[in-house]
């Protein structure tokens, strides 16, 4: 597990428990035609705000990873682009791409905690997951706090599962 923060023992114990449970529930989506990421935001009372998987090729949007329709889908439930005072967590299946890392860093949020890193997913589903240069560390700088390769075997299992299926590793052709 890696931080941008001393480890804390309480956020780490509910982020184990989220991302269990959002690696469990991936492949159902993944069987209604999303993509293999998930992504969840919950406010610091525990209440579940918003719940989205990836939708890249089902909804023919390039945009629409798992983090990005998770965002989308919670500024809308709570009406405001500005996340910061609702003291939002973000929880997602694996490390946020370059696209999804501007979006956090826009959107408000407060903490971020992921399950597998983007070397691991690139590893194993050939996703491009960009480049980043030293996102936790500017996250830190910003107020926004990182806990990564949360419960990592679980996600790594899951991305093999959605490879050896056979399904689509979208990307552009170059
Ligand atoms: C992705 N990585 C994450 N974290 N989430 C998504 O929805 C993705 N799609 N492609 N790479
Ligand atoms: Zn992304």
């Amino acid at each position: 597990m890696i931080a941008n923060e001393p480890i804390n023992e309480e956020k780490v114990k509910r982020a184990s428990a989220i991302l269990l449970e959002l690696q469990k529930e991936l492949m159902a989506h993944v069987e209604k035609g999303s993509g293999p990421f998930l992504a969840a935001i919950y406010d610091d009372k525990g209440n579940l705000i918003a719940k989205e998987a990836n939708s890249v090729v089902n909804e023919q949007c390039s945009n629409n990873h798992a983090e990005m329709n998770t965002i989308r889908a919670a500024e809308k439930a709570l009406g405001t682009f500005d996340l910061a005072p609702r003291n939002l967590s973000l929880y997602s299946t694996a490390e946020p791409c370059i696209m999804c890392v501007g979006s956090i860093m826009w959107s408000g949020i407060r903490e971020v905690y992921y399950g597998v890193s983007s070397e691991r997913v690139e590893a194993i589903t050939g996703f491009d997951e960009g480049f980043k240069h030293n996102w936790l560390e500017e996250f830190k700088k910003r107020g926004i706090t990182v806990y990564g390769e949360v419960e990592s075997a679980a996600g790594e299992k899951v991305l093999q599962e959605y490879v050896d299926a056979g399904k689509k590793v979208y990307k552009p052709s170059r």
